[in-house]
């Protein structure tokens, strides 16, 4: 049983804590000097997922450099889409391509490969063997939207549009793309929980470029199907919903899905937040990766802000969408004095 030794799990199972606890989105990445080091040294990503060795060290680096509470397991959201059965390839410079994008090809033509998430669990045993007893192990999932856009249009799109035309004209065949990324992702997440993580978080980067009726259909049903699944095999592993740009619609997001917290993007006001949620709901955010960035006396009064607003609930401290690339080192070890003090 986690005990008060892990203080993210606690604020994830409802407890308030004296010191808030504090992970970032893509903390494993580009902004690390050592990451980039064994990036150019295993030749590119997929490399670097794929090899569980590799992996499990990445996602101990920022653990290492800056004693997160929180570790999440390196790897990405489109590893189920090839587990479905489409090619994965990540180019330098280029971005993520699926083959064959299901603009052009039937979800029924592709053949399910489930044993290309057997690696990702090796890479999960071997972090959890490492990681200091404090340490929350976070394991982690894209949601169906999101995991859709990239299946339909073979690669990241602006405003989601090639989904969303599809969608409109062939709503059964889009329903089964998103039921089919569902019950791979609850085997997925299942998976990650037998080898180790703690909790799981659901990235739904792309939920706001949705109207209303398409947010309860895509975003809140299939997550909700998602929670309800996960949670009658694992009752007591917590979820973190992060529908990333839902606005005024997350109120509606955090009662219809289920989830034990819920992440919030630099958009979202501290204080409508804190007022507007469901009662003792824990929240994670949601500082302004930019504000990062710029470091100083911007990067303390945000800091400080958001710390405030979220006096009283549960609150992880993260950043709004994940850290970027030129982030300097010493604005992230402000940061976690910042919060830490
Ligand atoms: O070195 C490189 O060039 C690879 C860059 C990279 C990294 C470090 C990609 C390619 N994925 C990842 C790891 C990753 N991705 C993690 C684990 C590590 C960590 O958090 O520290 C996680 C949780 C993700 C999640 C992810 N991948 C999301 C959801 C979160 C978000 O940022 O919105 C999405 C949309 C992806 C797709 C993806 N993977 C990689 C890229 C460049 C993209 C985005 C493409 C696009 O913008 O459309």
């Amino acid at each position: 049983m986690p005990g008060p030794d892990k203080p993210l799990l606690s604020v994830l199972r409802g407890q308030k804590a004296e010191k808030t606890p504090i992970w970032l989105m893509r903390q494993a990445g580009r902004y690390l000097p050592e990451y980039r080091a064994l990036r150019a040294e295993k030749g590119g990503f997929l490399n670097l997922v794929y090899d569980p060795d590799a992996a499990a060290e990445i996602t101990l680096q920022p653990i290492r450099r800056f004693g997160f509470d929180g570790a999440i397991l390196f790897s990405d959201i489109l590893i189920v889409p090839y587990a479905l059965g489409q090619d994965l390839r990540f180019e330098a410079g280029e971005g993520p391509r699926l083959s064959p994008p299901l603009v052009d090809a039937a979800l029924a033509g592709l053949e399910a490969v489930p044993g290309r998430l057997e690696p990702i669990y090796r890479t999960v045993d071997k972090v959890k063997a490492a990681l200091p007893p404090k340490t929350t192990f976070l394991g982690f999932a894209g949601s169906p939207w999101t995991v859709a856009t990239y299946m339909v249009a073979g690669q990241g799109s602006k405003e989601q549009a090639e989904a969303r035309r599809y969608a409109y004209r062939d709503p059964v065949a889009f329903q089964e793309i998103l039921d089919a990324i569902a019950s791979m992702t609850v085997d997925y997440l299942s998976g990650q929980v037998r080898a180790g993580v703690e909790a799981v978080q659901l990235f739904d980067s792309w939920a706001g470029s949705l109207s209303p009726q398409q947010f309860e259909q895509w975003v809140v049903a299939p997550n909700a199907r998602i929670v309800s699944d996960f949670k009658s095999r694992h009752p007591d592993v917590p979820v973190i919903g992060f529908p990333k740009g839902a606005g005024g619609k997350l109120a509606a997001y955090a009662r219809g899905v289920g989830v034990d917290a819920i992440g919030l993007d630099e958009t979202v006001d501290p204080a409508w937040a804190a007022a507007e949620l469901p009662d003792g709901l824990p929240v994670q955010g949601n500082l302004d990766p930019l504000a990062l960035i710029a470091g100083g006396a911007a990067l303390e009064s945000a800091v400080a802000r958001i710390i405030s607003a979220f006096g009283e609930r549960p609150h992880i401290f993260n950043l709004g969408h994940g850290i970027l690339q030129d982030t300097p080192i010493a604005h992230v070890e402000q940061l976690l004095k910042l919060v830490r003090q």
